[in-house]
């Protein structure tokens, strides 16, 4: 065949298929159901492409002019494109990634980030963790482009997506939520129990002195721990209603009123007398776990460095025994007693309880600290005592710092000892 004939032939099927000349550049009419073929395939999975031609024909926005070349100029339009007429919400762990400037929003910034990033192993940008940044990571973005939804755990019950603002008032550790892709506060479908979520996170584990008290050799040395893993935490205290409900019977000496607690409210009061042992079984049966002695004194500090943690109209925490009882049940307020869950102040992630009320039992078997900088510490192995955190309404002041800990026999029974219940995500 001539030349001439073959081009004008190349030519008539470019036509046929669409393609043609604007402005200069070479263009071809597509409709949004076929862009994920305009950039070589990267777009596949958006959830865009209804398939037929006969779809795309008799989409509401039928054609568009996209240019071929360059491809990241198809990737602004598409974008654009994209937040015109692209879906809906999407969902959680994926959305969370590909939202890159955590701000619950998969838009245009996220894709600039994304393109000025492109081809470095930025590790923001990179969604999918390949070690550099390119099509996949543009396919993942596109994927879950539009607000994201976080995720809610299959055991839960959503009581509300996002970190609120009045509760978790630093808005770093809202943006560390946020990034999880996961709700921020849950409650157990089963048990009712409330959970907020914590991220991951590194901190300094170990001595913080009050004012009034030096730390103990066994809160040194100070190490840096890290980690890696979101986890849900027990809003409060387990109760004694949430035990009795669960394991049939109430171990706790305090199950009685008082002067100071109603009897409508004493079902509300936290668990005691309940040893690290018998709590395996309340655990086994509802799928929830005690946290590590490590994620429970991150999840107390909550971002602070201080002995007491913060609060409202102390968020940055505070060294001064004398403001204990805005947080704490503890021996100078307490008339030896546990008092209903959730009555003092809450700490930055929202949780009660963590200093004062009762003790509360962590998975850890004891040991000495260590300089070393951790992840994930789980502590031994095996050993003769498992670790209590944040003193309880016996206790003085020292023994609600966030650093202080104490052990005990796993069989031990104690009026002021109770736990809180962690959860996998
Ligand atoms: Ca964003
Ligand atoms: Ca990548
Ligand atoms: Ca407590």
């Amino acid at each position: 065949m001539p030349c001439r004939l073959a081009a004008r032939a190349a030519a008539q099927r470019r036509e046929n298929e669409g393609w043609g000349r604007v402005g200069g550049r070479t263009v071809r009419k597509v409709c949004l159901s076929e862009l994920q073929q305009v950039v070589g395939g990267v777009l596949c999975g958006t959830g865009l492409c209804p398939g037929s031609q006969a779809a795309c024909q008799t989409e509401r926005y039928d054609r568009v002019h996209i240019d071929r070349r360059p491809f990241i100029f198809n990737f602004v339009l598409v974008a654009v494109l994209l937040a015109v007429f692209g879906g809906g919400e999407r969902a959680s762990a994926q959305c969370a990634a590909a939202d890159i400037n955590n701000n619950g929003v998969v838009d245009g910034t996220d894709l600039t980030w994304l393109l000025s990033a492109w081809g470095s192993n930025n590790a923001d940008a990179d969604i999918d963790g390949s070690g550099v940044v390119g099509g996949s990571d543009l396919t993942a973005l596109l994927a879950s482009w539009g607000p994201c939804v976080p995720g809610v755990p299959a055991w839960a019950t959503l009581l509300e997506a996002a970190p609120n603002p009045n509760v978790v008032t630093s808005s770093t550790l809202r943006a560390a939520i946020t990034a999880t892709g996961l709700a921020w506060r849950v409650k157990d479908t089963a048990t009712q129990i409330e959970f907020v979520l914590i991220p991951p996170g590194t901190f300094n584990m170990g001595c913080s002195a009050s004012q009034q008290y030096g730390c103990y050799s066994t809160e040194n040395p100070v190490h840096q721990v890290t980690l890696t893993n979101a986890f849900y935490l027990g809003r409060y205290e387990v109760t004694q209603a949430q035990w009795q409900a669960r394991m049939g019977w109430n171990p706790s000496q305090f199950y009685s009123a008082s002067t100071q607690v109603s009897q409508d409210q004493v079902p509300q009061r936290p668990v005691e007398r309940v040893s690290w042992n018998w709590i395996q079984g309340f655990l086994s049966q509802t799928g929830m776990r005690l946290p590590t002695e490590a994620e429970w004194e991150y999840a107390y500090r909550a971002g602070t460095t201080t002995a007491f943690h913060g609060y409202t109209g102390q968020l940055s925490g505070t060294n001064a025994d004398n403001l204990l009882g805005n947080i704490a049940w503890f021996y100078s307020n307490a008339n030896s007693q546990t008092r209903p869950v959730g009555g003092k102040l809450g700490n930055g992630f929202g949780l009660h309880d963590m200093s004062g009320n009762v003790r509360e039992w962590v998975n850890d078997w004891w040991s000495d600290y260590s300089a070393d900088a951790q992840t994930n510490p789980q502590g031994p192995s095996s050993g003769t005592y498992r670790v209590l955190r944040g003193g309880s309404w016996g206790y003085y002041s020292d023994g609600c710092r966030a650093s202080y800990r104490i052990s005990g026999f796993p069989d031990y029974l104690y009026n002021y000892i109770g736990f809180r219940a962690a959860r996998t995500p």
